[in-house]
């Protein structure tokens, strides 16, 4: 078991529905500690930089859309193989199709259902990194190393 860190993004939808709190407490409940967290309002360069794959794609305009809309939550989290148990708990792209028990899965569904129909971009509620080297590059661009605190178990450990 590798320890990996990711990234991970709750989406303009997620803040909106007021769902952030339920979102974070599933990465705690597995285990994963969180040493990155903002809330931050990204405008439109910021997110062709980090859809920087996706920005010629035809649906970049719907996806931009969504995220510039409201503020977001930004997580670095840690943990054993963390890049593909995140993936795993958050399920596929298109709500209609990720499993029940999946974030997505769970409180996705009817809020794309009703957003493919009006042909708008997909409010898939969160992003996070797909493989070790879009965690690199995520992490770089939403935290400076300044903003990371992962040894603040030996801090708790005074006062718990
Ligand atoms: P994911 O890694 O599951 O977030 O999905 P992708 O990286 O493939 O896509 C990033 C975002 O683009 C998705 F959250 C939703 C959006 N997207 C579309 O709107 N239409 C598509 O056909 C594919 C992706």
């Amino acid at each position: 078991m590798t320890i990996q860190r990711t990234f991970v993004m709750i989406k303009p939808d997620g803040v909106q529905r007021q769902i952030v709190g339920e979102i974070i407490s599933r990465f705690e409940k597995v285990g994963l500690k969180i040493i990155g967290m903002k809330f931050i309002h990204v405008d439109s360069d910021f997110s062709k930089k980090h859809y920087s794959d996706h920005v010629e794609k035809p649906f970049y305009a719907g996806l931009e859309d969504l995220l510039v809309s409201g503020p977001v939550v930004a997580l670095v989290l840690e943990g054993a193989e963390a890049i593909a148990l995140v993936r795993k708990m958050v399920g596929s792209t298109a709500p209609s199709g990720a499993a029940p028990g999946t974030i997505r899965g769970d409180y996705a569904h009817m809020s794309y259902a009703r957003a493919d129909e009006k042909k708008i971009g997909v409010p898939n509620l969160i992003h996070a990194s797909d493989s070790e080297e879009s965690a690199k590059k995520e992490m770089g661009l939403w935290f400076s190393e300044a903003e990371i605190y992962d040894n603040y178990d030996t801090v708790h450990s005074k006062f718990m």
